[in-house]
């Protein structure tokens, strides 16, 4: 008898069929189940285990309501933001998350929303569409030299120093700010900063690389960016809720930021629109670990979780322990 598993979003078409293979599986092909399917799903299923994303949000209530057959919910994606981890650990519900696997992913699109932003791709791109046609002079549509440009580093976990190995290939000094110092090995020459205001003085170009989640909500707020350099750029792939976007927005509109390079959004995908009409402002929608091999390698993650704590061995992946 195979395992019963729910999968709550679509996922890619290798980690479909692992899911088959070694399951009884009940796969959702949309977008990710609200909390009231999720329950109806694993319950009438009587589903072992659950693969979901951060579409699919285990509040505190969810948790409390999710059958004890369920004895595991691996999330797909490194940010754990939209698990309630206390109440998993109250009901003993294992949760994972993948780290790992989707860094280098992370970090190459750091540096595109780098160069997108420093390079002012979005208007440049927009005016090749709009047929272009007129010719530019050399002081026309400059942007930032990126080489000697110190970057900022806000989180210099695993995705953090991925970034930073990325930017010393393109000459960039490079300054972090963590709680704690990291050890030589770890800071590659790197500079600590012992608070977010002093980094956002003293660099260039903010990369935000912390995890959401209560106790960060908008820890890059007026005050940050009104500390960074005037003409300096923000770029955040990690969570829309670390930043103050009313405050952003007004540092963009009135030029004190050159540009900004954004992959997260608070409410997303209804990001605030208004982001959409400044032309300093290169726009993803939450698509840093969008590629087929990372995507494939975060599915199989969670399985991988999923198949240890159903062999009765702790997910490698816990997000808490006993
Ligand atoms: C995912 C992410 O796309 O890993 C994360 O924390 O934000 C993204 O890589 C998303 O979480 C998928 O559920």
């Amino acid at each position: 008898m195979k395992p019963r598993l729910v999968v709550a979003q679509r996922v890619t078409e290798a980690v479909a069929a692992r899911a088959r293979a070694g399951f009884e599986a009940v796969l959702s092909e949309g977008e990710g189940m609200d909390a009231a399917a999720l329950l109806g799903v694993v319950t009438t299923h009587r589903a072992d285990a659950l693969l979901f994303g951060s579409s699919t949000p285990l509040a505190r209530e969810t948790v409390a309501r999710l059958p004890a057959h369920l004895r595991i919910a691996a999330s797909i994606g490194v940010g754990f933001d939209h698990i309630d981890v206390a109440a998993a650990r109250t009901h003993r519900l294992a949760v994972s998350n993948t780290p790992d696997v989707l860094d280098e992913c992370v970090a190459d699109f750091t540096l595109l929303l780098i160069l997108a932003a420093c390079r002012r791709a979005h208007e440049y791109e927009a005016i090749m569409r709009a047929g272009w046609r007129q010719k530019f002079l050399l002081d026309d549509l400059l942007g930032l030299r990126v080489s000697g440009r110190t970057l900022g580093i806000l989180g210099m976990g695993r995705i953090g120093r991925a970034v930073a190995a990325r930017a010393r290939g393109f000459g960039m000094p490079i300054l972090y700010h963590n709680r704690n110092r990291l050890p030589p090995e770890r800071e590659q020459g790197a500079g600590w900063c012992a608070s977010l205001g002093e980094l956002a003085e003293r660099c260039d170009i903010l990369a935000v690389h912390a995890p959401g989640g209560p106790g960060t909500e908008k820890i890059v707020d007026r005050a940050v960016l009104a500390r960074m350099k005037p003409g300096s750029v923000l770029v955040n792939v990690a969570r829309g809720s670390l930043v103050d976007e009313q405050a952003l927005l007004e540092a963009l509109g009135s030029g004190h930021l050159f540009a900004a390079g954004l992959d997260v959004f608070q409410g997303e995908p209804a990001f605030d629109l208004r982001f959409a009409a400044l032309p300093n402002v290169f726009l993803a929608p939450h698509m840093g670990s969008a590629t087929r091999e990372t995507r494939d390698a975060m599915g199989m993650r969670a399985l991988d979780n999923i198949d240890a704590v159903l062999a009765g061995r702790e997910a490698p992946d816990a997000l808490w322990r006993p």
